[in-house]
């Protein structure tokens, strides 16, 4: 396990990284986290890649002892992939979860000021549509997809947060507590928004610290009409149910539903 104490203010940080066929990135992202946060510990939740990354990250873990690997049997998606890894942290008795995509959009080295925010929040949210964020080389078509999702998002869910899709976060291990991950039924970009969802009904402290964002440089997206369409789906389908059960008085419901 680390060779810290961990984040001051936070305490043992585990950053979470799901890949799937990330060989051209897996030892870049890992070495950058390594750099800009040395107290946390690392895990890679890789899907079997066919491409190897798996191997590579079990080399990187073999001569780094705060970096581990989670070898998972096939591709399921990202939000099994983060599930099977805050169990993981769970079971090892972590402080805090951070999620980070391996290609590179999520620069490790706004890493710190997320972790500081951490130290009066439940969850970190890194926003590429707060204040003081950039999003660069990203197409008009993506960020055009992402302005309209989290403002449909923020509208038909009624919460303040304008990056709900966003996938560069921090999690106090006591909110993986306080919320039910068992219900989670989501996959892509809805991943994301659920657990921002089930974060704000849990009633916990949510802030978001504005990051650079840069599209990804090597590798393939696994990005696709399918979860885009999982996402409104989704969204649709929670914002629907939320005001039926207002407007019935019985927002205890919400709770128990589907
Ligand atoms: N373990 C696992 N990781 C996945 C899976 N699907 C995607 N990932 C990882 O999740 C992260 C985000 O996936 P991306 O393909 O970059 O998706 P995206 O960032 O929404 O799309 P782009 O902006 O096009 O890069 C990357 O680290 C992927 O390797 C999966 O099924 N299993
Ligand atoms: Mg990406």
């Amino acid at each position: 396990m680390g060779a810290q104490a961990g984040h001051p203010g936070v305490g043992r940080v585990l950053v979470v990284i799901p890949t799937y066929n990330e060989a051209d990135n897996v030892r870049r992202i890992v070495a950058r986290v390594r750099a800009a946060a040395p107290a946390v510990d690392v895990l890679v939740a890789d899907d079997n890649s066919p491409d190897g990354t798996g191997g590579i990250a079990e080399a990187i873990s073999g001569v780094d002892p705060q970096v581990h690997v989670l070898h998972r049997p096939g591709k399921d998606g990202l939000g099994a992939a983060y599930l099977a890894g805050f169990g993981w942290a769970r079971e090892r008795g972590y402080d805090a979860v951070v999620e980070m995509d391996a290609d590179g959009s999520h620069a490790p080295e706004d890493l710190p000021a997320l972790l500081a925010a951490a130290r009066d929040a439940d969850v970190v949210i890194g926003s590429r549509w707060t204040r003081g964020a950039r999003v660069l080389n990203w197409p008009w078509r993506r960020l055009l997809l992402s302005r309209v999702g989290n403002l449909y998002a923020r509208v038909a869910l009624g919460m303040p947060v304008s990056d709900a899709t966003g996938g560069y976060r921090v999690y106090r291990s006591a909110v993986l507590d306080a919320i039910d991950l068992g219900s989670v039924r989501s996959q892509g970009y809805a991943f994301q928004v659920e657990l921002s969802r089930l974060a704000h009904r849990a009633g916990v402290r949510i802030v978001e610290v504005p990051i650079t964002f840069a599209e990804r440089e090597h590798g393939d997206s696994k990005m696709s009409p399918l979860i885009v369409a999982e996402a409104l789906w989704w969204v649709t389908r929670w914002g629907v149910r939320d005001r039926r059960a207002a407007v019935r008085g019985r927002p205890d419901a919400l709770a128990r539903w589907p």
